[in-house]
């Protein structure tokens, strides 16, 4: 593996240089990368870049202008995650849930720099120098009002898009309610999330990472963290297009519920039987098998305060707020016709994944299991 650097008009003197060398030695170190990447730190802004970007022929670009920092490191880390996630881990086509990638580079970055820091003590000054001279420096780069915030909304779980328009689902619901249920409630339970996050130092986690380790969270986070964890996920679960269940996964359905039917079944029984707000889910286990479970409120089955969990490959809101201005009390009609948008090819690559890796692992915990 070779990284090549470029200065351009970077303004970089000998010192900064190097330091910026050793980071990306102690990188390597950490979040190995097999393959060639060019590193190119700009003195200038190019299009659609903050203070970094990334090609899919592995060029970094990072904003350094005139200073070396910690702000400029952590954009390193965080582009170089990224590269690790799109062709270490293969994620550029993959599921990814809660805007795993981008929350988990967040996460990262921000790991990285507290390591680095312990094993150079020495360069803590010269990291912390002037951060907010590269805020201003944005500023007039991009005539964009940033503010001292730049800084903090790293740290920040993102929000999912929306993969169809409002009214692409209308053959199960309206949309109305899936505007309201888009821009309020989930991007509320985002917005909560991040306000409660603030309050405190948990510590750099993606999204994923707080919903497996929620015990240690207050009640707010576990209600906000699962809103938000849960409603990325279902976005992505549902299909403008019809779609059937097919290869391997219909395969071990069959295997552990009998039919397919029999899944069905399970999963809308399930459904009607949760009392109030909740969620079902199908959950592929610790053993690799499959099952149907119902979680109350915004619980969801990879908690580790959640018995016999696991993690959930496709999912239903059973909250009123998901149906009640299209389908009132008729929730059973509602349940019968999430059959004709569930995105199958989703769940399957998702049953795949999940089915390859290690189910109580996190992949970023894994690999600096050593240095936590
Ligand atoms: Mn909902």
């Amino acid at each position: 593996m070779k990284v090549r650097i470029r200065h351009i008009g970077c303004g970089m003197n000998e010192p900064d240089k190097q330091l910026a060398k050793d980071f990306i030695k102690f990188l390597q170190k950490h979040i190995k990368l097999h393959h060639n990447v060019t590193i190119n730190f700009l003195g200038k802004k190019q299009k659609d870049m903050t203070t970094g970007s990334r090609t899919d022929d592995s060029v970094l670009n990072i904003l350094v202008k005139g200073r070396m920092n910690r702000d400029i490191l952590r954009t390193l880390a965080h582009e170089w995650t990224h590269e690790y996630q799109r062709v270490n881990l293969g994620r550029e086509q993959g599921p990814d849930i809660g805007g795993k990638n981008e929350d988990e580079a967040n996460a990262m970055a921000g790991r990285l720099m507290k390591m680095f820091e312990k094993e150079k003590p020495q360069e803590k000054d010269k990291l912390y120098e002037k951060a907010e001279k590269l805020v201003s420096l944005i500023n007039e780069n991009n005539n964009i009002n940033y503010n001292t915030e730049l800084l903090t909304e790293m740290k920040k779980i993102g929000i999912e898009n929306l993969p169809y328009a409002y009214s692409a689902l209308k053959r199960f619901i309206d949309e109305k309610t899936m505007n309201i249920h888009y821009n309020k409630h989930y991007k509320g339970y985002v917005d909560k999330l991040n306000k409660a996050l603030s309050k405190k130092d948990f510590g750099d986690l993606d999204l994923e990472e707080i919903i497996r380790s929620i015990g240690r969270f207050p009640k707010d986070i576990r209600n906000n963290a699962g809103g938000a964890f849960n409603h990325a996920m279902f976005w992505k679960m549902l299909s403008p297009t019809k779609q059937e269940c097919k290869g391997e996964l219909l395969k071990q359905i069959k295997k552990d519920f009998g039919s397919y039917k029999d899944f069905k079944n399970k999963f809308e029984m399930m459904s009607k039987k949760r009392f109030g707000s909740g969620w079902v889910w199908l959950v592929i286990t610790k053993r690799g098998t499959l099952k149907v479970m119902s979680t109350p409120n915004q619980d969801n089955p990879l908690m580790n305060v959640i018995n016999r969990g696991g993690y959930p490959i496709l999912g239903l809101d059973l909250w009123e707020h998901a149906y009640y201005l299209k389908y009132q009390n008729k929730r059973d009609e509602y349940i019968k016709n999430f059959w004709d948008v569930v995105n199958w090819e989703f769940v399957d690559k998702l049953y795949q994944m999940k089915k390859k890796t290690k189910l109580n692992e996190s992949l970023v915990l894994s690999m600096l299991k050593t240095t936590l």
